[in-house]
């Protein structure tokens, strides 16, 4: 068991000792532990090996050997039997937003509640709020804290439907009778979310391959199989996996196909009747061959690029398949040159010790630097955000320092000193000018007041983009998969301002959030606005988190000249002093 996964638990005990109402100062000591095991990483290890556990601040000698017992065995008898004492729905119940472990207590103790469904019924039954405490407003954030879940537990996030395909594909590609594959549908897409995962393979042996893939490891449940066929549920996250096997002549018809999205299919179908032929799973066809030739020769299938070049069009990238003016820019050759990984020179929206990142601004730097990166900027948070360590001007004129003294060390990189600095209330700015002119760069973006109306949400960023100093809007919609709908704004005014004051709006890359997405980036594209991929890393590992900001911004047409991180060094800094 590693520190991670210990920090899990140890939260969930707290969360369930707080749902008996114990006393607060054990669950504090149970929450601070986990920041503690999941702050040393690997590290913890090594100082159980040399028995000095206890050494770790806020760790006791009953909290060491709880840490103990999880790292040899794996699980700890505490938690099991605490798990016991409380009904499993009430932890769930904890996952709805805008509903915690008081609440929680008195549903259960006064009203029996003790799962989401009964809950939910309570409160569509309109009997919720009229519970003492509890206003009507409160009822139906719940409601909507329910749905929200649901939403985000029927569909996978991109990186763990990855995970997941790349587990399938890694084993069925060490199968003899498996000539091609590929992933299809909304992960080859590469959509945010995905409901199921596609898996194509070219096979003269579809029997043998699909008997071998419902026995495959990660397989729970045989939903269905068939000659051509399969569908099961697999891994932890039950998500289900289909499978289909063709022939290798009209792999690439069948690819089209399944990748779709479904109106590009429609559109694209659209298209090839009107040039005389027909398409579908199996190649594209000519019209006039039909129904008299008993099995007619296609003219493309075996591959997408013959399909495409049959049809006089330029390759489409999977990203674009979503019939919005793509098959019209291909017939021109008008496709965008999709931005790619290799292309990023750096990153700005990273966090260190200072504020509640895992790693120093001299480890960040050096994992930029191993991934070829020319700079990397650093922005944690400002004085007003206590809940993630906030800087005081003091420590952000040490972190300044501390960063020059590193730039006179690294070659190859530089570190630029910033801030992901707060949007207050009114619309000020969490630091004074003073110190954001000392700064290379200003990030700003909002943490709190979630639920202003729009009129005021939306001047409170416009407030923030005519700040001279102000470079990056962080976040700009504030959404959470699963947990928190954007807050509303006028996208049209902010990205006129952000156009207007030479601010550039962040896609930010953390698989939870979803802002901006690839409808606002590329809306934001057709405004002049600039993007920069950021990836609000915590720690080293989480920099490579750019893959999925490279997903939405090709999902967005968007080229390397859209972006700031694909600025050289020299372009960036005359940029941001706009
Ligand atoms: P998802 O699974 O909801 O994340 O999204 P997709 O796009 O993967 O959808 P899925 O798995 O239902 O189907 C995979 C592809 O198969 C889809 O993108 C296009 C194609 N397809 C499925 N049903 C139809 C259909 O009724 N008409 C057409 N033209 N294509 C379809
Ligand atoms: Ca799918």
């Amino acid at each position: 068991m590693n520190s991670q996964e210990i920090a899990v638990i140890f939260r969930e005990i707290a969360e369930i000792l707080e749902l008996k109402g114990e006393n607060p100062f054990r669950i504090r000591a149970y929450l601070r532990a986990a920041e503690r095991v999941e702050q040393l990483g690997s590290e913890l290890e090594v100082i159980a090996d040399k028995g000095q556990l206890t050494e770790i601040p806020g760790i006791g000698v009953d909290l060491a050997s709880k840490i103990r017992e999880l790292l040899s065995t794996g699980s700890l008898t505490y938690y099991q039997q605490l798990k016991k004492e409380i009904p499993e729905g009430l932890l769930k119940m904890l996952n709805i937003q805008g509903l915690g472990p008081k609440t929680v207590k008195r549903l259960y103790q006064e009203f029996n509640i003790d799962s989401i469904e009964k809950l939910e019924k309570y409160a569509r039954s309109g009997k919720l709020g009229q519970i003492e405490g509890i206003k009507e407003k409160t009822q139906k954030n719940i409601l909507r804290g329910i749905e929200l879940l649901k939403e985000g537990s029927s569909r996978l996030l991109l990186p763990q439907a990855i995970k997941i395909a790349e587990d399938f594909l890694s084993q069925l590609k060490k199968l003899k009778e498996v000539e091609k594959i590929e992933v299809g549908g909304s992960l080859r897409r590469q959509k945010e979310t995905v409901r199921d995962i596609d898996i194509l393979v070219a096979s003269s042996k579809p029997l043998t391959v699909i008997e071998k893939f419902t026995r495959l490891a990660p397989v729970k449940e045989i939903l269905s199989h068939g000659e051509t066929k399969a569908s099961v549920i697999a891994g932890g996250d039950n998500v289900q996996v289909d499978l289909r096997v063709v022939d290798k002549k009209s792999f690439g018809s069948s690819l089209l196909y399944f990748t779709g999205s479904k109106s590009f299919n429609i559109a694209l179908r659209g298209y090839v009747q009107k040039k005389g032929y027909k398409i579908n799973e199996y190649g594209v066809f000519s019209v006039n061959v039909g129904a008299h030739s008993r099995a007619p020769k296609p003219l493309a299938g075996k591959t997408e690029e013959g399909i495409f070049s049959l049809l006089k069009m330029s390759y489409i990238p999977p990203e674009l398949r979503e019939d919005r003016g793509e098959i019209e820019a291909a017939l021109k050759d008008n496709l965008p040159k999709l931005v790619e990984t290799k292309e990023m020179k750096g990153d700005f929206h990273v966090h260190s010790l200072y504020s509640d990142g895992k790693n120093t601004i001299q480890e960040m730097a050096e994992a930029a630097q191993k991934r070829g990166y020319k700079y990397l900027g650093i922005s944690d948070h400002s004085q007003s955000l206590k809940v993630a360590g906030g800087l005081s001007i003091k420590e952000l004129k040490d972190s300044i320092e501390e960063i020059e003294k590193i730039n006179r060390k690294l070659k190859g990189i530089k570190v630029l000193a910033g801030t992901e600095v707060d949007i207050l209330a009114e619309g000020g700015i969490d630091y004074p000018e003073s110190i954001l002119k000392e700064l290379d760069f200003v990030i700003a973006a909002i943490h709190s007041g979630f639920k202003q109306p729009k009129a005021k949400q939306t001047k409170r960023i416009i407030s923030a983009c005519k700040n001279k100093y102000v470079n990056f809007i962080a976040h700009p919609t504030g959404g959470l998969w699963g947990v928190r709908d954007p807050y509303q704004i006028d996208l049209e005014e902010v990205l006129k301002a952000a156009s207007d004051y030479g601010v550039a709006l962040e896609i930010n890359c953390h698989p939870e959030r979803y802002d901006l997405n690839d409808i606002s980036a590329m809306q934001a594209k057709q405004r002049g606005v600039k993007l920069a991929l950021n990836t609000d890393s915590h720690s080293v590992e989480q920099l490579q988190l750019i893959d999925l900001g490279i997903s939405v911004a090709r999902r967005a047409w968007l080229t390397s000249s859209d972006i700031v991180n694909c600025m050289s060094l020299g372009e960036l800094e005359k940029w941001l002093k706009k």
